[in-house]
């Protein structure tokens, strides 16, 4: 069976964007392929975290995973700090990319921008640390958002190069990019994408929401001059709301302009509200409805998978670069 690998990051909350870009496609796809789904809570500390609300939002993480539909019955969950090998491949990986690769991630120069000298090395050294992640589990296919392309085109980058240095040592995972939602945008910007760290907080719907918050910030959600409801990229704010309706009703295109045709935007933008609202409601007494205990328990038998296959493959990468360990050498010596 093929494997999947992805993750995301106990920060903040979890909004639309994600769910719809990501998450949504892990569910589906846990069903043809071997899964592993990871909280990424060494990726969030590339920016500074509050330790106490680190560690809720972790465990809201895993709630969150289970509530929107990933199955632990067939998926592997757990955290990416209690596998210690994602470190540690990290810095073997660190000795293969180059400073000029990293340079270039336009994550890292849009986050650098914003914190300006306070710039932090873990965060220029953040698409590592996911290579690493990806490559720990010769993973075939990644499911992730638009905005991860760049840093996936690295993991291939690097793990082409150790490969080919070193001899065979990772699958050469590709990127799975939803033909629709790979990047909603924010509700008040529909030039930015969506995002936990946007400065408005009207722009993003988040997963955890009450009825009122979402239906005000639809009802904000910025429009255009005109009038017509229609899929049309070149007005981009309507295409946004559109796209949204169409991923959480399951309609096509072609119904849901034919019910909007006689409507205006207060309509869609209230319709939108109701839709998302019944949309989440099962969702949210499902994240309600986990237990403590349930989530420790699925947390260390996902733990205790995802460790048996990574040291599997860093024990591999090691022996390859010739850093092996001094039972390994004792071993290797008694050979020759
Ligand atoms: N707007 C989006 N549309 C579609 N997919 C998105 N993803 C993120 N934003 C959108 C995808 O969600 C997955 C998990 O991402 P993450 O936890 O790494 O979160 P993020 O990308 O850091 O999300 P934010 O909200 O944009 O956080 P900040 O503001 O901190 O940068 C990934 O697969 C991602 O592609």
């Amino acid at each position: 069976m093929k494997r999947i690998f992805s993750g995301a990051q106990p920060t903040g909350n979890v909004h639309l964007g994600n769910y719809l870009g990501a998450l949504r496609n892990w569910v589906s796809l846990q069903h043809e392929y071997e899964s592993f789904f990871c909280i990424v809570n060494l990726h969030a500390i590339t920016t500074r975290q509050d330790p106490a609300l680190l560690a809720q939002k972790t465990k809201e993480l895993a709630q969150i995973y289970l509530a929107v539909g990933i199955d632990p019955e067939l998926s592997t969950i757990f955290i990416q700090s209690d596998v210690a090998e994602h470190a540690e491949l990290t810095w073997i990986l660190n000795c293969v990319a180059r400073m000029s690769e990293l340079e270039r991630m336009t994550q890292f120069k849009d986050k650098a921008k914003k914190q300006r000298e306070n710039v932090g090395v873990g965060m220029f050294d953040y698409p590592v640390l996911m290579a690493a992640d990806i490559l720990l589990y010769q993973t075939d296919l990644v499911p992730v958002g638009e905005d991860q392309k760049q840093h996936l085109e690295l993991t291939r980058d690097l793990a082409i190069r150790f490969n080919r240095d070193y001899g065979d040592t990772f699958r050469i995972p590709e990127p799975y990019i939803p033909k629709v939602g790979a990047r909603i945008m924010s509700l008040s910007d529909p030039a930015k994408k969506m995002s936990k760290s946007d400065d408005d907080p009207n722009g993003c719907v988040m997963l955890l929401d009450d009825a009122d918050s979402i239906q005000r910030k639809f009802k904000r959600a910025v429009t255009d001059s005109g009038t017509t409801i229609r899929f049309d990229e070149s007005r981009p704010a309507i295409a946004n709301l559109l796209t949204i309706f169409q991923l959480l009703t399951g309609k096509s295109p072609e119904q849901i302009e034919d019910h909007f045709a006689a409507k205006g935007y207060a309509q869609l933008k209230q319709e939108l509200a109701d839709v998302t609202v019944e949309f989440l409601k099962p969702f949210q007494e499902r994240v309600r409805a986990t237990t403590d205990e349930e989530l420790s328990r699925l947390l260390e038998k996902g733990r205790d998978k995802a460790r048996q296959i990574a040291r599997v493959t860093l024990e591999t990468a090691m022996a390859r670069m010739g850093i092996s360990g001094a039972r390994e050498l004792a071993g290797l010596a008694a050979r020759i």
